[in-house]
């Protein structure tokens, strides 16, 4: 009897199929789906970030880094070249690569530099190039802009430039967004000169990025992207390689006092781009959006300081050798 009690549901289903059509189920089951990712709405994914950068001390501590700390690492690449290849991976806007490259500059002075850029978002291209139109003493660099994701990049790379190396290549903020980040890694890695430096920002996983994720992993790191990767993830892998690192950690905050005011639209964005959910407050289950809210502003994610809560928003700094 199983098996006609099998065909009698198969039969069902052909006939409702038949009835609404394919692309209509397809539909129901889309709009049924609580969630989308953020990534899928760039508009708003955009305005959320640009949103968090002025909420948070992320481009400040990125800042302080480049100041202290990458000089050094600086002046060991090149090998004497007088031209050296640099690579920015999701370069957003490029205000961060521009610090660098001016670092780049104060170190090595006679150096040319050709910067490849690999950036996909028409909107964050546009802004890096509008900023380099009006940012002096850039006359020493030429841009090449790659309208494109890391894997596209990849495939384009080993088509146009197999066999060319690499002095110094960073991805900032970018590897939440490729589907497989140790691949990732690999392959940028791989374009190094022998010294050659390979440049790594993520949040810490110590931050209270990674503590929300350890606890809603399932729930919002459901994505094909990477999303909820930190630097503990990266460091696991080049430990299991054995890949040489050096690991910094930057103290920076976030102000998250909006995302406790129901209705408030700063607070919204802030939200969604904490849990890179669209309309996180209007779409999660509410067991979710408080076990979110509570966690959020519990000690192991935030402080109270003045009657503000901020939020710890760690990062990690990797500089792999080749
Ligand atoms: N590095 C910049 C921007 C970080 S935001 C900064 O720290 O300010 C992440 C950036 O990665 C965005 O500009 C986004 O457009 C880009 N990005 C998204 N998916 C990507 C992919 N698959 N490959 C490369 N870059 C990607
Ligand atoms: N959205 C992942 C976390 C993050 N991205 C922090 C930039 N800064």
């Amino acid at each position: 009897m199983p098996s006609r009690y099998a065909c009698f549901i198969a039969n069902f289903i052909v006939s409702i199929i038949i009835e609404i059509g394919l692309p209509r189920i397809t539909y129901y089951f889309l709009i049924s789906s609580p969630f989308r990712s953020l990534v899928e709405d760039y508009p708003r994914y955009l305005k959320s970030f640009e949103l968090f950068l002025e909420r948070s001390s992320e481009h400040q501590c990125m800042q302080d880094f480049i100041h202290n700390t990458l000089p050094d690492i600086l002046a060991s690449i090149g090998g004497g070249r007088s031209v050296f290849n640099v690579m920015g991976v999701g370069s957003g806007a490029g205000e961060i690569d521009l610090e660098m490259l001016a670092q780049l500059h104060l170190k090595h002075p006679h150096v040319k530099v050709d910067n490849e850029v690999v950036e996909p978002s028409n909107d964050m291209l546009h802004k890096y190039k509008v900023r380099v139109s009006t940012t002096p003493d850039l006359d020493h660099i030429n841009f090449e802009w790659n309208k494109m994701t890391a894997s596209e990049f990849e495939k384009h790379w080993q088509q146009k430039n197999p066999g060319e190396k690499m002095d110094f290549i960073h991805m900032i903020q970018m590897l939440y967004y490729v589907t497989d980040p140790e691949a990732t890694v690999s392959f940028f890695r791989s374009l190094l000169h022998k010294d050659g430096k390979l440049l790594i920002i993520l949040v810490s996983g110590e931050s209270g990025w990674g503590k929300l994720w350890t606890t809603f992993k399932k729930q919002l790191c459901n994505t094909e992207i990477s999303q909820c990767v930190t630097t503990g993830d990266i460091k696991t892998f080049l430990d299991t390689e054995g890949i040489p690192y050096r690991n910094y950690e930057l103290l920076s905050q976030m102000d998250i006092t909006e995302c406790f005011t129901e209705g408030d639209q700063v607070g919204e964005l802030l939200l969604d781009f904490l849990t890179e959910v669209i309309k996180f407050s209007k779409n999660a289950p509410e067991d979710l959006k408080k076990g979110v809210l509570d966690l959020l502003r519990h000690p192991d994610c935030s402080k109270e300081v003045n009657g503000r809560i901020i939020f710890n928003n760690n990062l990690g700094v990797l500089v792999v050798e080749p």
